[in-house]
């Protein structure tokens, strides 16, 4: 008889825990871009594979135009605390959590996209996102997406850095992007603003101008009230895709196995979709009648030169990998 109850107690025992294993879980995505943006288009397929390859147990709820989160850094700390279990961002404001992470989009790094993807794709990217858990931020990096690369746009015409002195410009939550903007104009890059809030701000004079690649600029109207944009295309900023080490606790470890594969598989999704948008936000800049400024070989190397301080105060501690940066792509 007391055998028997002990072998119906583990049986019991045995049976919770597995209801505890399949537990279905259900997360929340985070996302500053609306609906149709190429990061929110990957984020819903990366939360479909998800589900379907965990067989439902891991459900994503994908949350677009920075309704939960506005701007990227709270979203970051939302992570850290595990109120949120994914968030889709911007590896800038990473940097102001993992400060390694500035090594890849340091200023005025690469050649072009290809020299960037040779980067990511390789042992330097791969090693740097993997740095993202491994530092103990509580954040885990689970892939890249494109972002092309990223210029100045501005209430006033701009041809040289001298030009630039004074102007008040919305960066990103990040200490080298707020230097950066210092360097040039002499004013520290204002933050706090989310890139939904940047319209309203140029518009009421908080700020003069702001950065970001074609499809921001358009997709958020920005080209309406910052006619002028100056093609320095200083970073490439890769985006990343993070998830919250405390809120996937909760989770099997085969199913985190799978959702790390799953967001690798939605890599060349967002890049196509990428390309495709970059093209069309570009064009539609143009014909708004947006002046769009190409820097002469003179003014652009003095862009470049300008980030100098820069590169000791934020590249300093990573000279190697920066150095190997620019010699991937020789
Ligand atoms: C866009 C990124 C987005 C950032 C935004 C910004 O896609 O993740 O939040 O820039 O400047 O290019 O904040």
């Amino acid at each position: 008889m007391k055998k028997l109850l002990t072998l119906a107690l583990s049986l019991l025992l045995v049976c919770a825990l597995a209801a505890v294993a399949s537990a279905e879980v259900t997360l929340k995505l985070s996302e500053v871009h609306a609906e149709g943006y190429p990061t929110a288009l990957a984020d819903h397929e990366f939360a479909r594979l998800v589900e379907e390859k965990t067989e439902g147990r891991v459900k994503i709820e994908v949350y677009t135009n920075g309704s939960l989160y506005a701007d990227e850094p709270t979203s970051i700390e939302a992570l850290q605390i595990g109120d949120l279990g994914f968030a889709r961002v911007s590896a800038s404001p990473v940097g102001a959590f993992v400060p390694s992470i500035n090594a890849i989009q340091m200023p005025y790094l690469y050649n072009n996209a290809e020299h960037m993807w040779k980067v990511l794709d390789g042992e330097i990217g791969q090693a740097m996102l993997a740095g993202i858990q491994s530092s103990g931020s509580g954040l885990i990096g689970l892939c890249y997406y494109d972002a092309g690369s990223r210029s100045f746009y501005l209430t006033k015409e701009v041809h040289a850095v001298a030009d630039m002195q004074g102007l008040k410009i919305r960066t990103q939550g990040n200490p080298m992007m707020i230097r950066m903007a210092e360097l040039l104009t002499g004013i520290p890059g204002v933050t706090g603003i989310g890139p939904g809030e940047v319209y309203s701000a140029i518009q009421n004079g908080v700020v003069d101008g702001a950065e970001n690649n074609w499809p921001t600029y358009q997709n958020m109207s920005d080209y309406e009230v910052a006619k002028f944009y100056i093609l320095d295309s200083h970073t490439r900023v890769p985006e990343i895709l993070l998830a919250s080490e405390a809120a996937l606790k909760a989770i099997d470890p085969e199913d985190l196995e799978i959702i790390k594969q799953v967001a690798k598989d939605t890599q060349e999704f967002e890049k196509a979709a990428w390309a495709a948008k970059e093209k069309e936000s570009e064009a539609i800049v143009r014909a708004a009648g947006t002046t769009v400024v190409e820097l002469t070989t003179e003014a652009y190397k003095g862009f470049q030169d300008a980030m100098a301080p820069l590169y000791e105060e934020f590249g300093k501690d990573y000279a190697d990998v920066i150095e190997q940066i620019r010699t991937t792509d020789q």
